[in-house]
């Protein structure tokens, strides 16, 4: 009697191997579900070893039916079409019933397979969700993935990927101020007060003046606070950057005026209280006062999905605007700049990283923004 271990992804994967080697007379004496090795062979799904064994003369006929079947040799060869179609009959049942009896033993059902996926997009949906991605939106992420991942490879590997890969794909290509524009182009930073305007603006002001050699002017129509006016002109002397104080939405014309010989204006504002309908009206006139700005909207990645919907509901009046989220240091989840970029259908372009100008702020690549969503389920 010839004994041998098999091992195989499920049971009609292990069975396949042991018929192929032993043919259909083998019979299984053990089976059992074993983990994968490794750090996340916790995670994966069980492997299916059988140990199966088959009497060496009946391996041998075994052997010979085969040889027989594919016309290779021996008395076998000269089967006729019927008896061949009755062999070939007789074995697919021999094997139904053998698996049958396995799967039975080990409990294992014809529906277990689709059931560890069901768990697998479950265990999914809930981490994404965990990791701030709202509910419908995970929901809609695992339907592309669904239909991405075929039945046969529908692994942890192969949907962890695709997640990633849908997750890219919504993220989209950043869209940065770049470095060719027309001469006094006006950019503009919105958002809720203590996001990091003021910094980010530093930030930008600094890699184009510095690193891009472009002549950079400041305006800040932030005058509520005497702070925010001083830390810009702090920011302006060491970066020797002129800067100019609006205090009145329509003075903002003539100081973009006064700075012609400027490649690009950045304006900061005051932090919006995004429930006053005031500051909503005084930051509309600001921005009918600029031809054709540049808007970005400033909003903080450690901003909850509630508090950022209020947000960008505020700022809807804006027809054109981009994205950065500042603060990504301090965030612990990040799935509410997918959501956030969904929400506005706007375009993301830059992110924060920390306090220090200039070295604190990165395009927002949307391998890295992926990474960052579906890479924290591995923790
Ligand atoms: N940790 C962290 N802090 C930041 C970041 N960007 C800005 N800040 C800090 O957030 C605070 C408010 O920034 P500020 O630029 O004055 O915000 P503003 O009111 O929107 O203009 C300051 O203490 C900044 O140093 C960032 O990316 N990470
Ligand atoms: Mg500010």
């Amino acid at each position: 009697m010839k004994v041998k271990r098999y091992i195989g992804n499920d049971p009609q994967e292990t069975m396949l191997k042991i018929k192929s080697e032993l043919g259909s007379n083998a019979v299984i004496l053990h089976s059992r579900k074993i983990k994968k090795p490794g750090i996340f062979g916790f995670m994966k799904k069980p492997l299916i070893e059988m140990v199966a064994a088959i009497e060496e003369n009946k391996e041998k006929q075994e052997k010979d039916a085969l040889r027989g079947r594919i016309g290779l040799s021996g008395t076998n060869a000269v089967h006729s079409e019927g008896n061949k179609i009755d062999l070939l009959q007789n074995q697919v049942g021999n094997i139904e019933n053998l698996l049958n009896n396995v799967l039975n033993k080990i409990g294992y059902s014809q529906d277990d397979k689709e059931d560890s996926q069901e768990t697998l997009y479950k265990k999914y949906h809930d981490l994404l969700v965990l990791n701030d991605i709202e509910p419908e939106l995970a929901d809609r992420i695992l339907a592309i993935v669904r239909k991405q991942v075929s039945f046969a490879e529908g692994h942890e590997e192969a949907i962890l990927k695709t997640i990633r890969i849908v997750v890219r794909e919504y993220l989209e290509t950043p869209e940065t101020i770049g470095d060719s524009f027309e001469k006094n182009k006006v950019v503009v930073f919105v958002g809720p007060t203590g996001v990091g305007k003021t910094t980010t603006l530093a930030k930008l002001a600094a890699k184009l003046s510095i690193t891009k050699g472009k002549r950079v002017g400041v305006i800040t129509s932030d005058t509520y606070r005497i702070a925010a006016v001083e830390q810009l002109k702090i920011y302006s002397e060491i970066l020797s950057i002129p800067i100019r104080i609006v205090y009145e939405p329509t003075e903002i014309a003539e100081a973009i005026e006064a700075f012609s010989d400027r490649d690009i204006i950045l304006v900061d504002t005051a932090g919006r209280n995004h429930k006053n309908e005031e500051q909503l009206k005084e930051i509309k006139a600001l921005l009918e006062n600029i031809k054709d700005p540049e808007i970005f909207l400033v909003m903080s990645a450690t901003t909850g999905n509630r508090d950022m919907a209020s947000i960008v509901k505020y700022y809807q009046f804006i027809q054109s605007y981009k994205i950065i989220f500042t603060k990504l240091d301090e965030a612990v989840t990040v799935g509410n700049i997918l959501n956030a970029k969904l929400q506005t259908g706007k375009k993301l372009s830059y992110i924060t990283t920390g306090q220090s100008v200039p070295d604190d702020l990165e395009i927002a690549h949307p391998d890295k923004l992926a990474n960052m969503i579906v890479g924290e389920i591995h923790e």
